[in-house]
């Protein structure tokens, strides 16, 4: 039997056997939430199961093409709690915390569903009915691929594309190394289908505006160095957003940049929400980690990719507390 299979098949009986699922994904949702969401709908849907995607924040930009009259994603407000609390099943999709769901969390902290969560982040004992967390999978994509396939599912054109969309922004465009052979056979069945791989590309990493290039361009000519060159880190107060028009969603992929800086481990950004609120984002290379240095910090994440957000705190003490911190990841 393959690892996991028995959680993978109360899965399969659950989604069998329960009528109305709400979908959701972590705050802040990303190309793997969203395609992993809509792969899923699309499946219930053929299945005739009545389904809701319900995410904690708004649909990011970058994905809207995937949901272009956007009625399949929504944001959690308050209206949505009976629909949340009545449904028969509530399955997470790349997190496996209840606390990382804003209100929408909170709503179920009370009670509520039958909870599933399909996840790939390295957890610490999680609380759902049903939990199926697979580290080694490059995105929860490739879990709901497998998770079709064994519920003999029909991959059709919209499942296709939300699954690769998912797998392509969660390993960088298959460069990192949560990559595998199977990473790539279940991208060989997805093309198969006939989907535009390069349309999915194009519409998630060159539709960028100018005011973009203008906030990339003055965030990379600040950067700063630490640690003997082996971090990189780069600020965004919020007068740059105003200077260049820019929001927070246009940061997406600035802090990969350091990242291609060959004596570069860590590279670090740090994104002023508000006077006292500061989110930290960081990269690694494969041989070097960084989610301990999130969690330090009350934040979490992959091996090279995580994030924390500091609060009660300034912009220039969030960069000391972090740079004071960071020198123990580096080797
Ligand atoms: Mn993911």
């Amino acid at each position: 039997m393959k690892p996991h299979q028995e959680v993978i098949d109360r899965i399969l009986e659950t989604i069998q056997s329960k009528q109305s699922f709400v979908l959701t994904t972590h705050v802040n949702a990303d190309g793997d939430g969203i395609g992993s969401e809509l792969a899923l709908y699309h499946h219930l849907r053929d299945l005739g199961k009545e389904v809701h995607i319900i995410n904690p924040t708004p649909m990011p930009d970058a994905y809207r093409f995937l949901d272009p009259e956007g009625t399949r994603v929504e944001a959690y407000g308050d209206h949505h709690a009976r629909t949340v609390q009545q449904s028969d099943a509530l399955v997470l999709l790349d997190l496996s915390e209840i606390s990382r769901l804003g209100a929408l969390g909170k709503a179920l902290a009370r009670n509520g569903p039958f909870k599933v969560c399909i996840d790939h982040h390295p957890t610490e004992g999680v609380s759902n009915d049903l939990a199926w967390i697979d580290e080694r999978a490059s995105a929860t994509g490739e879990l709901v691929y497998e998770l079709l396939m064994q519920a003999g599912g029909k991959l059709s054109r919209s499942i296709a594309e939300g699954i690769y969309v998912a797998i392509m922004t969660d390993t960088g465009c298959f460069r990192y190394a949560n990559v595998t052979a199977h990473t790539h056979r279940v991208a060989a069945d997805l093309l198969e289908t006939g989907l535009d791989h390069n349309r999915l590309y194009r519409l998630v990493y060159e539709s960028n505006s100018w005011n973009q290039s203008r906030l990339f361009a003055k965030t990379i000519g600040d950067m700063n160095r630490a640690c003997n060159d082996r971090v990189a880190w780069m600020k965004i107060p919020r007068r740059t957003f105003r200077e260049t028009g820019t929001l927070e969603k246009d940061t997406e992929g600035l802090v990969e940049f350091p990242r291609s800086i060959g004596e570069v481990q860590i590279s670090i950004l740090f994104i002023e929400q508000a006077a006292d609120r500061i989110r930290v984002r960081f990269r690694s290379p494969s041989h070097t980690a960084v989610d301990g240095l999130a969690r330090e910090l009350g934040g979490g994440g992959h091996r090279n990719a995580s994030a924390a957000l500091l609060k009660g705190t300034t912009l220039d003490e969030a960069i000391d507390r972090v740079l004071a911190l960071v020198e123990k990841y580096v080797h």
